[in-house]
């Protein structure tokens, strides 16, 4: 991962990148990104909502990626409107995708054990994100999702879009207040 690309995650900390900046000023920008031995992810300023671990490369804690809603904000946004097995209607939803979650801790393998805050497990293959563009949603119908509503984050299938996803197989990985990944 590039620095620019790290400074730019790191947005909102103002603070960080100008250390970070700093720090590069001190040799060339290229090789200071190219040679740093361990990839540290910034830690969280506020309250950890999603804690990834197993096959990551890209932590900040021992073992682990502890992220903050503002950490998983910096990702690009991405919206998904889709009926639901549990809503009325179309709504739509709000986040930020999947994979590119994956991709900032660096996952490597096949399946993702998501964890809720009720202890609901459950394994999503890891090629669903891709596949389907699935969304970490933090908001549905423009207002944040709510711990004691499906929030703060809630996996969205673009159902509506591909129609094998309307099948009790894909349901189940619809996980709401999700808390924990574990990369398999
Ligand atoms: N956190 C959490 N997410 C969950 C569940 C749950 O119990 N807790 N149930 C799953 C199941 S079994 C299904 S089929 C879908 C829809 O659940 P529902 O039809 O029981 O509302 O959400 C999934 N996500
Ligand atoms: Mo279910």
């Amino acid at each position: 991962m590039s620095l620019l690309f790290q400074l730019r995650l790191a947005g909102g900390y103002r603070g960080s990148a100008i250390m970070l900046l700093g720090a590069a000023g001190l040799m060339p920008l290229a090789s200071s990104a190219d040679t740093k031995p361990a990839h540290h992810l910034p830690l969280p300023t506020g309250p950890v909502v999603l804690v990834v671990d197993g096959a990551i490369e890209h932590t900040n804690f021992p073992g682990e990626a502890r992220l903050d809603m503002q950490m998983i904000e910096n990702l690009p946004a991405h919206t998904i409107s889709t009926t639901t097995s549990v809503t009325d209607g179309v709504r739509k939803f709000d986040g930020v995708r999947m994979q590119d979650l994956m991709n900032y801790v660096g996952a490597s393998g096949e399946s993702a054990l998501a964890v809720a805050l009720n202890d609901y497990r459950v394994d999503i293959p890891l090629a669903d994100f891709d596949d389907y563009g699935v969304l970490l949603a933090t908001h549905m119908s423009g207002e944040r999702l709510q711990a004691s509503d499906k929030g703060p984050l809630w996996i969205i299938y673009p159902r509506d879009d591909y129609s094998r996803l309307m099948d009790i197989r894909y349901d189940v990985r619809w996980v709401w207040q999700l808390n924990r990944i574990t990369v398999e």
